[in-house]
């Protein structure tokens, strides 16, 4: 047994101060008892809040980050263009590639704020477009890259199998296609992993209604569910009017509307984007209890459109964040850009916060945390007896934070600061950032660095 002592922790029910937080040997929560007194306990830097999950990633699209912000030939730039560019770019990357780009994105992620990632994983065929010979290659180097981290990681290999509905899949797209036998074969290897790893869980993302036909779906839901049936499922949905628009040619359907009616859909599925949403899809999917995994850094970088958030909160819709094209690596820049958008929006200001908890910083850390957490089925995102020690703590020596501790600290960080704020982050119980420093940073910057030259040269 360890015991912490915080001057201020973010709990289920909000700000406590004076935290004594004991671990067990396991690295869990053991117990929790505010107002107590720091004798015997490791003081912590500063207010302690529980570890955030990153529901949303595309590992290899850290590299891109920055190089797709020039006008096109035509002036005419926008989602679809931006994907032609990213189809290019990942042509080339190798197993190698990818594990640095990965490793590096780890680090950078848990300093700011995550601690544990979920890979949604469509890069998995070789660039012929066939299976790699060792079953599930592309996804063992994201795993190791997470190990080499520390940080917690839910892999979920990616279902795609077709350009658009009913159309066959594009050149470009033939690296994100494996027939049944290479997916079955790759789960299979990851869940082997997953065995002996308690920070690792599998899933399964269909990539969206575009991708897979609505039986494929499915088939491979019920087919990874008999395997493990807290497997969490994770799909791209309504991200642009465009696949709004195509969906309903198709099927009569709207996306979010077709995804609730025709599959499975329960707490353990995130909808991805979910942003273009008529009001009673708003509604729908907030009954059905799954998580909205919103991506408000790359939404915007992205010109998506904005997601419904305060009729959705209203309906008591649960939502989680994901840095996906990873133009954004801090917790706190996906949870003021996801507010800010609201304001812009609705020209109003405080839009995600309740009479109970009006800090918006607040709502916002621990609402996505939780979510978060169980949408990627880890034992996270609270910090709370039987859960996983995955803490981040702020820099309570930052002239920033002077004078600020509870609610004051939360939105400081999320309103007006970011991964400079956050001074140390424990996942499982072992410390993977101390002093604003992961052990791992020089080599992976080097490793970064040196396959970015190349891609570039
Ligand atoms: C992705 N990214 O899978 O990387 C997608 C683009 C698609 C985002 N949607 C490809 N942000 O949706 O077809
Ligand atoms: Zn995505």
């Amino acid at each position: 047994m360890r015991t912490l002592f915080a001057p201020s922790a973010l709990l289920p029910d909000g700000w406590a101060q004076q935290v004594v937080i004991t671990l067990d040997e396991a690295g869990t929560f053991a117990a929790i008892s505010a107002g107590a007194s720091p004798d015997g306990a490791e003081r912590l830097a500063g207010p302690v809040l529980p570890g955030m999950t990153d529901v949303h990633s595309h590992a290899f699209q850290r590299a891109m980050a920055g190089l797709t912000e020039r006008r096109g030939p035509t002036g005419d730039d926008h989602f679809w263009t931006w994907r032609e560019i990213m189809y290019r770019f990942l042509a080339r990357l190798s197993p190698d590639d990818v594990e640095a780009i990965a490793a590096h994105l780890c680090i950078s992620l848990l300093k700011g704020g995550f601690t544990t990632l979920a890979e949604f994983h469509y890069l998995q065929a070789d660039p012929d477009g066939r299976p790699y010979v060792e079953p599930g290659e592309m996804g063992l180097r994201i795993i190791e890259a997470a190990r080499r981290s520390g940080m917690a990681l839910t892999l979920l290999p990616s279902l795609y199998r077709q350009g658009g509905f009913g159309t066959p899949h594009t050149g470009g797209q033939k690296r994100f296609v494996l027939d049944d036998a290479a997916l079955s074969a790759s789960l299979a290897r990851f869940r082997r992993e997953a065995a002996h790893d308690r920070l690792l869980r599998v899933g399964l993302a269909p990539h969206s209604l575009r991708a897979a036909a609505l039986g494929d779906i499915a088939r491979w839901v019920a087919t990874v569910r008999a395997e493990d049936a807290a497997a969490p499922i994770h799909i791209h949905a309504a991200e642009q009017p465009r696949e709004v628009a195509e969906c309903l040619a198709a099927t009569g359907r709207r996306p979010v509307g077709l995804i609730l009616e025709a599959l499975p859909v329960d707490e353990r599925w995130c909808l991805i984007h979910a942003t273009h949403l008529a009001p009673e899809e708003i509604d729908g999917l907030a009954a059905s209890g799954a998580v909205a995994g919103l991506c408000p850094t790359t939404e915007a970088n992205l010109g998506d459109g904005v997601f419904p958030l305060p009729r959705y909160l209203e309906q008591q819709g649960r939502f989680a964040i994901g840095t996906d094209s990873h133009v954004g690596v801090a917790a706190a820049e996906e949870l003021r850009s996801l507010e800010a958008s609201q304001r812009l929006a609705t020209l109003r200001r405080a839009v995600a916060t309740t009479p109970e908890e009006p800090s918006a910083g607040t709502l916002l850390w621990r609402r996505a945390a939780e979510a978060g957490a169980a949408v990627c089925n880890q034992p996270a995102g609270a910090i709370a007896p039987g859960r996983r020690a995955d803490l981040v703590v702020l820099d309570g020596a930052s002239p920033f934070l002077a004078g600020r501790t509870g609610a004051l600290a939360a939105d400081t960080l999320v309103f007006a600061g970011g991964s400079d704020l956050v001074r140390d982050v424990m996942v499982g119980g072992t410390w993977v950032v101390r002093d604003k420093h992961h052990r791992d940073e020089e080599r992976a910057e080097a490793a970064f660095a040196a396959t970015m030259r190349r891609l570039l040269a």
